[in-house]
């Protein structure tokens, strides 16, 4: 039940440069204003809002960051905050091209759009909602839940508000969604799994062979020390599979599942594993080693997402 409260749900921050992502990412932290720097990449965070543990993707803005990484987090997200510097009327063509982007690429995340800095001057409240063509958001799809609020991330104004509905809206998303997983991965960095699992009866026939290069390659970067602290993740799309990397404190995750399995889930449960390896390995480290080797019990995560996952992961 300890490690369920520990799900860590992931959210994108978005928004173009200077908006005030970051600001927002260090007030949730530490509840107060602190002046911040650009981010060069990435940001990974995890902070706890209105008891909803949120693992937040504090992405740069720039326009270089954007094409480098956003797509990508933004469609294992399971939550998107977009944040806008309504006092910054020429940059707002741009803002209307990159959220609807963010809205194709992952079309049922619930959306927090924030219309930040409402201290200075800024653009009207109706007239930002029209001219990002809000009102369409429903054609696209209607059971997305959506909310805008005007904020100041430096007076902290209506902060609340929006995070009380964010974090409600978020915390029950996994409720009634389904993975099927068709492989399971657990690699230390030197390279060796402690634990392989392959759910599909024929892999050759099974699973695309294309994706097997590329998976190898991501795991020889991870061993080789190539994948920075801030590079928690890879995910791979094949034509039928999608990969998904997660890394935390030296220990790599890699789940395979089916396309159609939501990615954002998927990450729901590779963090939830890790989680419960950290607990498991600080606790028990002692009934995993003998003579000096980590001896992994053979259906040791098994049995934790039978025990934690069963509504959610299909296993073949
Ligand atoms: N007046 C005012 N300034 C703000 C507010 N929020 C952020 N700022 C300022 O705007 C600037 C940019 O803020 P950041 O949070 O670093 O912006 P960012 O969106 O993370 O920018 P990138 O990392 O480059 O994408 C900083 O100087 C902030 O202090 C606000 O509500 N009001
Ligand atoms: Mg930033």
């Amino acid at each position: 039940m300890q490690i369920l409260s520990e799900r860590r749900i992931p959210i994108a921050i978005v928004g173009l440069e200077n908006a005030g992502k970051t600001t927002l990412s260090v007030r949730l932290q530490t509840g107060r204003y602190h002046q911040t720097l650009p981010t060069a990449g990435l940001d990974v965070e995890v902070v706890d809002v209105k008891g909803t543990l949120f693992q937040l993707f504090d992405l740069g803005g720039h326009q270089h960051f954007r094409e480098l990484f956003w797509r990508n987090y933004v469609q294992l997200s399971q939550g998107i905050i977009f944040v806008i510097d309504s006092s910054d009327c020429e940059k707002l063509d741009e803002v209307v091209d990159w959220l609807w982007k963010c809205l194709e690429w992952n079309k049922n995340a619930p959306l927090l759009i924030l219309a930040n800095k409402s201290d200075l001057k800024h653009i009207e409240f109706e007239d930002l909602i029209r001219k990002i063509r809000l009102a369409k958001l429903p054609i696209q799809n209607p059971h997305r839940s959506f909310r805008i609020f005007e904020v100041s991330m430096k007076l902290g104004t209506n902060l609340d508000e929006a995070f009380s509905w964010f974090s409600q809206k978020t915390s029950n998303i996994i409720d009634g969604s389904q993975i099927k997983l068709l492989g399971l991965y657990i690699y230390l960095p030197t390279g060796i799994p402690i634990a392989s699992h392959l759910f599909t009866k024929e892999p050759s026939q099974n699973l695309d062979v294309d994706m097997i290069p590329g998976f190898l390659n991501a795991i020889d970067q991870f061993t080789s020390g190539f994948m920075g602290p801030n590079e928690g993740l890879q995910s791979l799309n094949t034509q039928n599979h999608c990969i998904l990397m997660v890394k935390r404190e030296g220990v790599l995750c890699a789940l395979i599942t089916a396309k159609d399995s939501d990615p954002g889930v998927t990450r729901v449960v590779a963090e939830s594993i890790l989680t419960y390896l950290e607990t498991s390995f600080a606790e028990k480290l002692s009934l995993f080693r003998k003579d000096g080797k980590i001896r992994f019990p053979k259906n040791f995560i098994l049995d934790f997402l039978e025990r934690e996952f069963s509504k959610t992961v299909i296993i073949n």
